[in-house]
């Protein structure tokens, strides 16, 4: 696989309504769009997955567009690759900056799979022809969150995911549940608590939620595993979850019985793939989580859910959940619930090259010398 050349483009746009989480609201999204060419003219396409700032992880657009000129386009320069995984391997010399490496690595994935005529599903070893499709609702008062799970129930999503905090908790699922007694809905916390809380933790047993995401801090591990041992819903772990090692000790320590996958939070999709692997022997349930992203991930995390492990429907919704008009064609849409797992090669959509344009914001190629 010869690259001869890399382009990385930031670009942004605003969502159609403001995401509301306890550490912040998003309103724009910016994203670093990873375009990697072979010398036959064939593009791979990856996104960085990083916010502009750090608050769900340590990484910002910055950072990764940093690391990602200045570090890992270098290396891959120095060394030629012949297989996605040879990156991924190479990345590792490099501590950290997941989302970075991941950016690039799928970007080399689906290049891989457009050069071997095949879909990214298929090379990665998905089995799945469609994917059950969830929502995430992030409201800041609960007539909004109401009026969005009535909505997206409408348009056929399976499962509800709602954003709490220690202010924002019991009382709006019991209201949830109220009307809607066996919505399939689970919490997620991004670490709004300690085990402190471990009453108000415990009493969230109450509503039959799927489980509870990322209840204490990312490297609260131990507590996970005692709060476990406290609670009926099960834990899933996000924040924590950063490589194969997280999940390894996680599962040992009974600190969650479900793994949420984001490949861009654990350095793309070799990680990805051996964290799943381990979940399916160990029968533990994983899913796709998601980034507010646009359609170039978006196709990754398809692929990557049409894996067998991924059995609970993950945050994969259409392209219009956020964006007036997405940077693919076709759109990724949902259908009775479902999404689509497309056949045809690599992450199988275009490039809407007019949205892609309107929003870039910086634009910068990298040459690759081949002899
Ligand atoms: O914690 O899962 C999270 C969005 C951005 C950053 C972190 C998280 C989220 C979501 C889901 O909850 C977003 C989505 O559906 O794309
Ligand atoms: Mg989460």
């Amino acid at each position: 696989m010869r690259i001869a050349q890399i382009i990385l483009r930031v670009i942004s746009m605003p969502l159609k309504s403001p995401f509301h989480t306890h550490l912040g609201s998003v309103t724009e999204r910016e994203g670093i769009i990873v375009e990697v060419i072979d010398s036959n003219g064939i593009s791979g396409y990856g996104e960085g997955v990083a916010f502009s700032t750090p608050w769900y992880t340590e990484e910002t657009v910055a950072t990764s567009l940093h690391i990602m000129s200045d570090v890992l386009i270098p290396l891959l320069k120095k060394r030629p690759i012949k297989h996605p995984e040879d990156a991924a391997i190479l990345f590792q010399s490099i501590r950290r900056n997941h989302m970075a490496k991941a950016g690039l690595e799928m970007a080399i994935w689906d290049l891989y799979a457009k050069r071997n005529s095949t879909s990214l599903s298929n090379v990665i070893g998905g089995t799945r022809s469609e994917i059950a499709s969830g929502v995430v609702v992030a409201a800041d008062s609960l007539i909004s969150s109401l009026n969005q799970i009535e909505k997206y129930l409408e348009e056929g999503y399976r499962r509800f995911k709602i954003k709490i905090n220690p202010n924002q908790d019991y009382a709006v699922l019991a209201e949830i549940r109220r009307y809607y007694p066996e919505l399939p809905i689970m919490a997620d916390a991004n670490s709004a608590y300690t085990l402190n809380d471990m009453d108000r933790l415990k009493a969230l047993d109450d509503f039959n939620l799927l489980m509870i995401e990322q209840p204490l801090a990312s490297d609260d591990i131990i507590e996970h595993a005692l709060l476990q041992n406290e609670i009926n819903t099960p834990i899933c772990l996000d924040e924590s979850i950063v490589g194969f090692n997280d999940a390894k000790n996680a599962i040992e320590l009974g600190s969650c019985k479900i793994i949420n996958i984001k490949a861009g939070r654990v350095g793309g999709l070799y990680e990805a793939k051996r964290i799943h692997d381990y979940c399916l022997d160990r029968g533990i349930e994983v899913w796709c989580g998601g980034m507010i992203e646009f359609g170039i991930s978006r196709a990754h995390n398809i692929a990557l859910a049409s894996l067998p492990g991924f059995t609970i429907p993950g945050d994969i919704s259409a392209s219009n959940r956020f964006w007036e008009e997405d940077i693919i064609t076709p759109e990724v849409c949902v259908k009775n619930g479902f999404v689509s797992v497309p056949s045809t090669p690599g992450i199988g959509f275009s490039i809407n090259e007019k949205r892609l344009q309107e929003t870039t914001r910086f634009k910068k190629a990298f040459k690759f010398e081949n002899k």
